[in-house]
């Protein structure tokens, strides 16, 4: 007998945007997703891949039990019971502790865990737990620069400023292509409708990207940056706010250290010296500082191609430095601070954890700490170089590093050379088919959700609760059981961190469970709000428009931003050595892309996306296409320092020439990869080219952008 249908509000977790949806239930499963127009701060919006919510919820692929490798087999199967399961876990894990010391085991968590607060709480158990410094995330091919910037700057890693797009009269956007990935670092679900707001109440829209992007098409001005100039161009920026006496920081100046010591460093750099490396001519840099400073109220927005590069943590410096410098920083229209009812980031601050950087380094390559982990570039190398140290078993979760980390060729070698590996994943993907273990868990409406990390990046102040609406499959867990029970089996069997704190905090934690917590910081949060209370509003609460924060909000020991920390100032160095070094000959400089209906590895499995035409194709500009030879269709060899590749070409003038584009993600026809569908559509991987010694040399992190690669018919 079929049960009716009841409607149900709830929130999707698959981006940043985090849109209220309006789900149809039916027979225990999400039958129908539309925009939830109740929601108060998405407002209907919805893009394509909330209906995919359920197609991977009751996708024939999903693992939906534990599964154990076969011994000595590479692609051979068998479903274990969950007990067999942690208990061979736990045993193995910490068996290489006893052996080869407890930085042998290592952890990788990967871009979903931000999405689900009961992983963030049950991950920093599992990473307490294990007590190593082999820990790895997606932060360190990401948004590190910018969390270095705030933490140098402001004295919080987690304290980022947010685009307050709503009520700004100029947005100049570096490295970001908020239409197609709904944004990041700035969680304004209808982010299109947003900027279309911009256009109609006659403010201006700058974009610099390497590619005409679909917000670059859309902007006032597109300034085709040569990829990794993006310092260089802010540094000639400031050059002319300074000397043309354009610098107004206001209200700022109060509490900023460093302003005098900004204009020096910005007198070196004219636009005429940094025009080249930034492909950008010195006249048009004057014109966007004169009209970036002269604006009543200007953000300037950064993203992950402005720290994906060889210079991102300057690049993430200089944005913070520009809204200072031009005051634009704490006040509307500017770049501003949330007042999240979870205030996770004052909670760490008052227990003493402000993040860090480099108190430690990499064991092979010296690369520095960030945040308690280690750059996922050294990830490879970690695995594969023996010696004293080296990493021999690894816990992923919720991540496809193979996929998603340079040089994943190497990784995915690294990766079977294992004495033990354990993923925690829905999908037998490019990674966890090396697991010796797939521990399953809930996914999408399966699990309560609110959203503690981008409710505190959103560019208002709200707040919502969504209740699971779906039972899981019977053989799956929720990520926090899975996480913090294979953190307790691993203690049970003498492993991770010693000391009877460890197996009480998580035998107490799992006890509680994550809502305990929750419902503790909603209550001791700046909104003194509550489960219950947010449950009563089940479209979700708005509080209103960002206010100003500063200088209360600072973290820095004297509550002042510090304009110019040494470590940036450090840096500068290697910046201006690039500033004469001519383009090598032949070679292209390849950059990625992020589809609107693709989302990172993992949901090519939903046929509803990857059918219709072929996504994974490399942009070339006409004028390279002439000079090889290449025609749209063609396949091409693509070849860098460390892989080659053979994908489909797609002729563009949108990438600028001398650069090539090739979107990330895909590269699914592996051996043992159960993904039916994505393997029908399994395009190249780009990071089979990205090169794992490419990085920020001064963060760590990778610096995808601007890959050399030789590309030839192939
Ligand atoms: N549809 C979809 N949405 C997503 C995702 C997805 O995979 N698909 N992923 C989510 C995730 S994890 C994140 S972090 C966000 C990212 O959100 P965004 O940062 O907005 O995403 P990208 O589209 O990668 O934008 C980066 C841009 O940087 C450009 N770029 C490359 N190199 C350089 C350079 O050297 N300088 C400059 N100025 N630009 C450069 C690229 O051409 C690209 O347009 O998106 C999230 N949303
Ligand atoms: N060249 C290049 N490389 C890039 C980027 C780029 O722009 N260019 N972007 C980088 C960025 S910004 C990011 S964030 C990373 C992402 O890198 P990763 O986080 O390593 O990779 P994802 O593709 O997000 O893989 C997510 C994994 O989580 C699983 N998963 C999804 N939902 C759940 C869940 O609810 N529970 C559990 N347990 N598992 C789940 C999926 O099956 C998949 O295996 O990629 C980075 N790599
Ligand atoms: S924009 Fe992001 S949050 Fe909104 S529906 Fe699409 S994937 Fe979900
Ligand atoms: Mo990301």
């Amino acid at each position: 007998m079929s049960q009716p249908r009841v409607e149900r509000a709830a929130t999707c977790m698959l981006c940043e945007a985090a849109c209220g949806l309006s789900v149809d239930l039916e027979g225990g499963r999400a039958v129908s997703v539309r925009g939830d127009r109740d929601d108060p701060f998405s407002r209907g919006h919805v893009c394509p891949k909330a209906a995919a919510i359920d197609d991977v919820a009751s996708d024939p692929d999903r693992v939906r039990t534990p599964l154990r490798r076969v011994p000595g087999t590479e692609d051979r199967w068998e479903p274990v019971t969950w007990s067999e399961a942690l208990e061979e876990a736990g045993t193995r894990l910490a068996a290489v502790q006893a052996r080869h010391g407890r930085g042998a085991l290592g952890l990788y968590l990967g871009n979903p865990t931000v999405h689900s607060y009961t992983a963030m709480l049950g991950a920093s158990l599992l990473s307490r737990a294990i007590g190593s410094r082999a820990r790895f995330s997606a932060t360190s091919v990401d948004q590190l620069p910018q969390m270095l910037a705030s933490l140098e700057m402001l004295g919080h890693s987690l304290l980022l400023p947010i685009p307050d797009v709503d009520r700004t009269s100029f947005l100049l956007v570096i490295g970001a292509n908020p239409r197609a990935s709904n944004g990041s670092l700035m969680t304004a679900p209808g982010i299109g409708a947003r900027l279309d707001a911009l256009a109609a109440r006659g403010g201006k829209l700058v974009v610099v990207d390497p590619r005409r992007t679909e917000t670059a098409a859309r902007a006032d001005l597109h300034l085709a940056v040569r990829p990794g100039g993006d310092a260089h161009l802010l540094l000639g920026v400031l050059h002319v706010i300074f000397a043309e006496g354009l610098a107004a920081p206001g209200r700022l100046a109060g509490f900023t250290d460093g302003l005098d010591r900004l204009a020096a460093i910005a007198a070196r750099f004219t636009p005429e010296r940094v025009a080249a490396r930034a492909g950008i001519d010195a006249q048009a840099i004057r014109t966007l500082a004169r009209d970036f400073a002269r604006a009543p109220r200007a953000v300037c927005y950064a993203r992950v191609g402005a720290c994906t590069q060889e210079h991102g943590g300057l690049v993430a410096w200089l944005v913070l430095a520009l809204n200072v410098v031009t005051g634009n920083l704490d006040r509307p229209g500017g770049a501003m601070f949330t007042t999240p009812a979870a205030d996770l980031v004052g909670l760490l601050a008052k227990s003493g954890d402000r993040g860090g950087f480099a108190r430690y380094r990499s064991r092979v390559r010296g690369l520095p700490e960030f945040g308690g982990e280690l750059p996922s570039a050294a990830l490879a190398e970690e695995l594969d170089t023996p010696g004293k140290g080296q990493v021999r078993a690894l816990v992923t979760f919720a991540g496809n590093p193979v996929l998603s980390t340079p040089n994943g060729g190497r990784l995915d070698r690294a990766l079977a050379g294992l004495d033990f590996m354990v993923s925690i994943d829905l999908y037998r993907n490019e990674t966890t088919r090396h697991a010796n273990l797939i521990l399953p868990t809930t996914f999408g409406f399966e699990r309560e959700h609110f959203d503690l990390a981008f409710n505190a990046l959103a560019v208002r102040d709200v707040a919502k609760l969504a209740p699971a609406l779906v039972p899981p499959p019977p053989g799956v867990r929720h990520d926090f059981d899975v996480l913090v029970g294979l953190a307790q089996a691993l203690r049970r069997h003498g492993g991770g961190r010693p000391g009877a704190a460890t197996t009480l905090t998580l035998a107490g934690a799992r006890a509680l469970g994550p809502r305990r917590a929750l419902d503790a910081m909603l209550r001791l949060g700046p909104r003194r709000t509550s489960l219950a209370a947010l449950a009563r509003a089940p479209h979700g609460v708005d509080y209103g428009p960002l206010e100003a924060r500063l200088p209360g909000r600072l973290f820095t020991e004297d509550r002042r931003i510090r304009l110019v920390p040494a470590l940036f100032e450090g840096d500068l160095a290697r910046l201006e050595a690039t500033l004469e070094g001519p383009r090598a000959q032949e070679s292209l400089e390849l950059i990625g892309r992020r589809l609107l209906r693709s989302n990172n590895s993992w949901m090519h499995n939903a046929l509803r996306l990857v059918k219709g035409r072929a996504a994974c194709t490399l942009l070339v500009h006409p004028d390279d296409a002439a000079q090889r030879g290449l025609a749209t269709g063609d396949v091409a060899l693509v070849r860098s320092r460390v892989g080659e590749v053979r994908v489909a070409v797609e002729l563009s003038d949108d990438v600028a020439r001398g650069v090539v584009c090739l979107p990330h993600g895909y590269g699914h026809d592996r051996p043992a990869v159960a993904l039916s569908v994505a393997r029908a559509h399994a395009g190249a991987s780009l990071n089979d080219l990205s090169d794992e010694l490419r990085v920020d040399a001064l963060s760590g992190n990778a610096a995808f952008s601007g890959t050399p690669v030789f590309v030839a018919k192939a």
